[in-house]
């Protein structure tokens, strides 16, 4: 059947669109098991950390207020070992065809303070409603700004059509202006052809800086699409699909190891939609290097309400449809590629706060997902007020994790003090596996069971323990020593 959805929550025909799909017999799910990202050491990665930051949207240098000391405070308050690192086309290509090698500089600077601490970071094209450049404000600023922001000015073609000032920022996706700034980019207009290649030769330029960095280990292609005209499976299928076909191929010419990861569009699919995103073929020699990144907004919530009654159980019904369609675009449509989830987030200062986040977290990992948290940026969604005082999200998120296992993971699960990991060891990977353990739950020392202690090092409260090389899964459990 050929679908062609109009609107952007059109449950039936989106729905119907699904269905038409290969599915492992239902509307959702998959029968693939989860997949990783992998170290150099061929460890698979379980990233967990945050956005930063939506204050580089509006920065004239295109960087974040977030300083070294910052990293250091989250790092040694957290464990964090990822970065969702937001950079952006106007800074990348300030004027067409031209690459700014001094903000590249800046993003590898910031880059290095993350390598030093052992995080892995995957760079985040980021828009919101296209391009500073819809408003005059960040016109001037040639596409600076902290509602719009992304593509340079000299990209924002508006034809003359009104933008008009609104109560939140997600409106402006449909003020006239933004509807054909979109709608020129993905060329739907036939007028623009010229912008698509623009982009993907823009993150062509930032590939080859990064190529030879291993602390760069994703490329997040394009934050929350938005397909202006075209909406559902027929942006998501077509214009979609096609850039990030385009942008894959450019950046492999010049980066055959990094992540290239793809997000569905955001409206709706964010809110448990399912996606109509179709497959992304990496041209690299060896396996393929795609991931899937999507976010999570459950509808009340980015309303504004709190995780409670009703609105906790239209959220909780939110998160299940939303897990069965990342199951099945990861798991069937994208060939069985690892999941990151590149935002979600919340006001800590909502009712049940806490429980949304680790009911989130709970789903991340059943999934073998990655997370990065939105965002660091000082305030109630984030871990810090400005002032410096931790909000709930410090306690909520410092957890023990396995940061990297010496094989595939097939299920895990921890509290502050207590972590079991089922793997199936690689007799390949001669590199241990590592587990950060907080503080709060481990003061002193460990006891571990199914495992050998490689090093327990209190002070970057990491532990390396290593398996004897079984063919079949163990179990490793660490808990403080008695
Ligand atoms: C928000 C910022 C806000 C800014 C707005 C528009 O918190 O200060 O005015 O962007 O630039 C997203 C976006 C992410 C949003 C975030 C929270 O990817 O850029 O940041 N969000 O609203 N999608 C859903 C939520």
């Amino acid at each position: 059947a050929l679908i062609v959805a109009g609107s952007l929550i059109l449950g039936g025909g989106i729905a119907a669109a699904q269905g038409s799909l290969p599915t492992s017999g239902s509307a959702g799910g998959t029968d693939v098991p989860p997949s990783y990202l992998t170290d150099d050491a061929g460890r698979s990665l379980i990233l967990r950390g945050f956005n930063t930051a939506s204050s580089a949207k509006s920065a004239p240098d295109g960087m974040p207020k977030f300083t070294e000391a910052d990293l250091e405070r989250e790092h040694a308050d957290m464990g964090t070992n990822f970065v969702r690192f937001l950079i952006s086309w106007r800074s990348v290509e300030p004027e067409p065809g031209q690459y700014d090698q001094a903000y590249l500089d800046r993003v590898e600077d910031r880059v290095s303070w993350y390598a030093e601490r052992g995080y892995k970071v995957m760079l985040d094209m980021h828009q919101d409603v296209y391009s500073g450049a819809i408003t005059p404000e960040g016109n001037s600023g040639n596409g600076a700004g902290n509602i719009g922001n992304g593509a340079p000015a000299w990209a924002t073609y508006m034809d003359g059509l009104p933008v008009s000032p609104q109560d939140r920022w997600e409106l402006y996706y449909i003020q006239p202006g933004v509807m054909r700034a979109f709608d020129n980019f993905w060329n739907t207009t036939g007028q623009h052809p010229e912008l698509v290649e623009h982009y993907a030769n823009a993150w062509q330029a930032v590939a080859e800086r990064f190529a030879g960095n291993d602390t760069v280990v994703a490329y997040d292609l394009m934050n929350e699409p938005w397909g202006g005209s075209l909406q559902g499976p027929a942006f998501e299928g077509g214009p979609l699909a096609a850039l990030y076909q385009r942008t894959t191929n450019a950046i492999r010419e010049v980066d055959q190891d990094s992540w290239v990861c793809v997000a569905p569009q955001a409206v709706g699919v964010n809110q448990g939609v399912p996606s109509g995103l179709t497959k992304i073929n990496d041209p690299r020699a060896g396996e393929q290097r795609i991931a899937y990144c999507p976010h999570l907004y459950p509808l009340p919530l980015d309303l504004g309400d709190g995780y409670s009654g009703l609105s906790r159980t239209l959220t909780d019904a939110t998160i299940d449809t939303w897990r069965d369609s990342v199951e099945h675009i990861a798991g069937n449509v994208l060939g069985g590629v690892p999941v990151i989830l590149g935002e979600f987030g919340l006001d800590t200062t909502l009712p049940g706060a806490t429980d949304y986040v680790d009911r989130v977290y709970t789903t991340a990992r059943e999934l073998g997902a990655g997370v990065s948290y939105w965002s660091s940026d000082p305030g109630p969604w984030g871990p810090y007020l400005p002032d410096g005082t931790q909000t709930l999200l410090v306690d909520t998120l410092n957890k023990p994790y396995p940061r990297a296992v010496a094989g595939t993971p097939t299920e895990w699960s921890s509290s502050v003090d207590r972590l079991q990991l089922t793997f199936t060891p690689n007799p390949a990977v001669t590199a241990p596996t590592e587990i950060y353990l907080p503080e709060s739950g481990f003061p002193g020392g460990v006891d571990v069971a199914g495992a050998d202690i490689v090093n327990w090092n209190p002070q970057s409260r990491l532990l390396t323990v290593e398996t004897a090389d079984d063919a079949g899964p163990v179990t490793v459990t660490v808990t403080p020593a008695s």
